[in-house]
């Protein structure tokens, strides 16, 4: 994966400076300027373009991250973060409980498979809520903003404890705003 990303941004690279070197050097010598050429060379382009990103909107959305769009998830989650934790519960989460640090949330374990939606909010700054896998790669993540609701949904594949942690700079303990889900069978 990263060796393509890697040979896709060289060749791209090329290409957009290949393109520039080109029109560099063609305005070294200005030939006759012709509207027409130019104006045709245009509606080419237009429709060259328009075309190929309809193909390519074709050919990519079927591999868009949201396949479970439409479908009514198994479970709902309950997300309020704060500086500098998370709390999740299985009901909606109060403004006063977020911020109550005497308050402890908790939620039942979580299935294997089962679609789960992540209502996710915060109740000061700007959070991120980003569930690692096992190997510590990201699984899935999406920010935690004021005033807004983000629909978060995932299937977890196998039973595990998966960390949750801030993907945000959001002041001096970032680095401590931690979680996890425990996912039963
Ligand atoms: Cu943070």
């Amino acid at each position: 994966m990263q060796m393509t990303a890697l040979t896709v941004f060289i060749v791209w690279s090329a290409i957009t400076v290949a393109i520039f070197v080109f029109v560099g050097l063609s305005g070294r010598q200005p030939g006759e300027l012709s509207v027409k050429a130019y104006k045709r060379n245009r509606a080419v382009l237009f429709v060259g373009l328009s075309i190929a990103a309809v193909v390519f909107l074709y050919l990519t959305l079927p591999f868009m991250p949201y396949p479970d769009e439409g479908v009514t998830p198994d479970r709902v989650v309950y997300v309020s973060s704060k500086q500098f934790a998370f709390k999740m519960s299985d009901q909606p989460i109060s403004r006063e409980d977020a911020l109550n640090d005497e308050l402890f949330l908790s939620i039942e374990p979580i299935k294997a498979g089962e679609l789960i939606e992540f209502r996710i909010t915060t109740a000061d700054v700007t959070h991120g809520f980003c569930i690692y896998g096992q190997q510590g790669r990201i699984l899935t993540q999406t920010q935690a903003m004021p005033g807004y609701i983000n629909r978060l949904r995932y299937r977890f594949p196998e039973r595990g404890t998966y960390p949750v942690l801030c993907l945000e700079f959001c002041g001096i303990g970032h680095h401590t705003m931690k979680s996890q889900l425990v996912v039963d069978n």
